[in-house]
């Protein structure tokens, strides 16, 4: 039987490790708040090092990339207690220059490493309803992929070098955010028109104006419902990697750049907590109404 380990039990991570002990899998796991392990029915280890001992394959999944070369490469870190053939699933969205130089890293000491950043929100990873993106060895995603069918709907196989997985999301995350804007500005124009927003939605979002966006995040805008799928400190991050790898690139993105800009107030203004559907409270802050309720 593969012994599995799971690092990083937040928003995402939970709910996918959830999904693996679901399914009947022997997980041990690790979070840097414990509490957070509680009432999971996987095993608690007492560092990334001992999930590195005790799995064969180790599911990461944490905030940035300074986070994950701790939780792998610090002094306790996971790398420590893998062994040759061990495989790594970086289920974070991190730098994809800097994966490729943890995965070189890992490669030296026999461990395989695969970039494999997720969407769908933490509706997804409760739901077990993720895209994955992967990069790196396809024989040790194939290796991983029937334990990431407890947690997910789509795994592509998106190239061979570390990295692609999360060049793929960075381009994720373009999609994500412009339609973020659209739909902040659709229901601000319906709301300014005095529409009945529901019914609004439900009239456009069956057509081609449609998205996953607008459908799982418009009926919380319009309550005013701001609880967090993924966090504004979160999607701004991850806009601040797409930026810098567009930037290498010399790819212009200025809709991205804008949406950034006004994360970046929000932020300010103490919301960074907040869900990324927020993103409307910057347009309304413009303009100084107060959007739907
Ligand atoms: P959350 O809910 O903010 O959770 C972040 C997780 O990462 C949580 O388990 C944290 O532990 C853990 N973390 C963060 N920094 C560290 C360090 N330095 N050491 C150990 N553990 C750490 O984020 P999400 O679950 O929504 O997202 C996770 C990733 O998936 C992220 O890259 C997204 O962009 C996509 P804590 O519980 O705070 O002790």
């Amino acid at each position: 039987m593969t012994r599995l380990g799971f690092i990083g039990l937040g928003t995402m991570g939970k709910g996918m490790a959830a999904n693996l002990v679901g399914a009947g899998h022997q997980v041990t796991v690790w979070n840097r708040t414990s509490l957070k392990a509680e009432g999971l029915g996987a095993s608690l280890a007492g560092s990334p090092q001992e999930v590195g001992k005790e799995a064969d394959i180790v599911f990461v999944c944490v905030s940035d990339t300074p986070d994950v070369e701790e939780v792998v490469f610090g002094d306790f870190g996971a790398i420590h207690g893998m062994t040759e053939g061990d495989i790594l699933v970086d289920h974070s969205t991190i730098s994809p220059v800097a994966t490729r130089q943890l995965a070189a890293q890992a490669e030296e000491l026999g461990v395989q490493w695969v970039d494999a950043p997720v969407s769908g929100g933490s509706e997804g990873a409760e739901k077990g309803t993720l895209a994955v993106m992967a990069g790196g060895s396809s024989g040790a995603l194939e290796r991983a992929r029937p334990f990431m069918e407890a947690y997910a709907r789509s795994i592509v196989h998106v190239g061979d070098d570390p990295g692609s997985g999360q060049m793929v999301k960075a381009v994720n995350q373009v999609l994500v955010v412009l339609n973020q804007l659209a739909a902040s500005e659709a229901l601000m124009l319906a709301d300014g028109a005095g529409l009945d927003l529901k019914k609004t939605l439900a009239a456009v979002e069956g057509g081609a104006a449609g998205s996953w966006m607008l459908s799982n995040r418009g009926p919380q805008m319009i309550e005013r419902d701001w609880r967090p799928g993924f966090s504004i400190d979160l999607q701004q991050k991850d806009l601040r990697l797409v930026l810098d790898a567009a930037d290498e690139m010399g790819v212009p993105l200025p809709g991205v750049a804008l949406v950034f800009q006004l994360y970046r107030s929000l932020q300010t203004r103490g919301l960074g907590s907040e869900g990324n559907h927020a993103l409307v409270k910057a347009l309304e802050n413009l303009t100084g109404t107060r959007f739907g309720g």
